[in-house]
């Protein structure tokens, strides 16, 4: 025990001997991974080394980024804005005679939700919205002037009285599915000029 008391004390003044004062005021004091003035900030996170060149040249390239990380995020920003004002401002795109709701119900539903929702839906003035066919998601989809979604839609169309199709927003390709499915199926809905 006393042995490693005077070994505490043995190291404590061997330290105070070797500090020449704040860090920084040494060469080699900001870039040494020490903390070479005992404040528990070591190199270039301590002020004494601000006017290091090699801590001035991190810190300036910090700066530097955090501004390119900002202008993303406003640039991120402004892109949700616009896109949410685009589809407030044109609800449907029309392809042809067919009128397709730009947006969609927005959360997954099964085959009789999907075509509740178009039943209440009221958009654009008009109120007579239902779900596409299968021929009518297929040309919606593959127009492209949909965006880009993850998701596929519902259609009216049935194979059978359980199975339903639904059509893939991006790829337009038609599926087979239990019209109870409620998984990455959303309501679209569209109507005739
Ligand atoms: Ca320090
Ligand atoms: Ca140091």
């Amino acid at each position: 025990m006393k042995k490693a008391i005077f070994i505490t004390l043995l190291t404590a003044l061997f330290s105070l001997s070797c500090s020449s004062g704040p860090e920084g005021t040494s060469t080699g004091d900001c870039a040494d991974d020490k903390d070479n003035d005992g404040d528990g900030l070591v190199d270039c996170e301590d002020d004494g080394c601000n006017f290091d060149d090699r801590c001035a040249e991190m810190a300036r390239k910090a700066r530097e980024a955090e501004k390119v990380a900002a202008a993303i995020k406003k640039k991120k920003e402004e892109a949700a804005a616009q896109k949410a004002a685009n589809d407030a401002a044109n609800p449907y795109v029309v392809i042809g005679d067919l009128w397709v709701q730009r947006v969609h119900n927005g959360e997954n539903v099964a085959l009789n939700a999907a075509k509740e929702y178009c039943e209440r839906l009221k958009l654009a003035d008009h109120n007579d919205w239902r779900l596409p066919t299968e021929a009518e998601a297929v040309k919606a989809a593959k127009s492209r002037l949909l965006l880009f979604e993850a998701f596929a839609m519902w259609t009216s169309t049935l194979r059978s009285k359980k199975r339903g199709v639904i059509v893939g927003i991006t790829s337009g390709a038609a599926n087979e599915l239990g019209v109870v499915y409620d998984g990455d199926c959303r309501a679209r809905c569209v109507r005739v000029k």
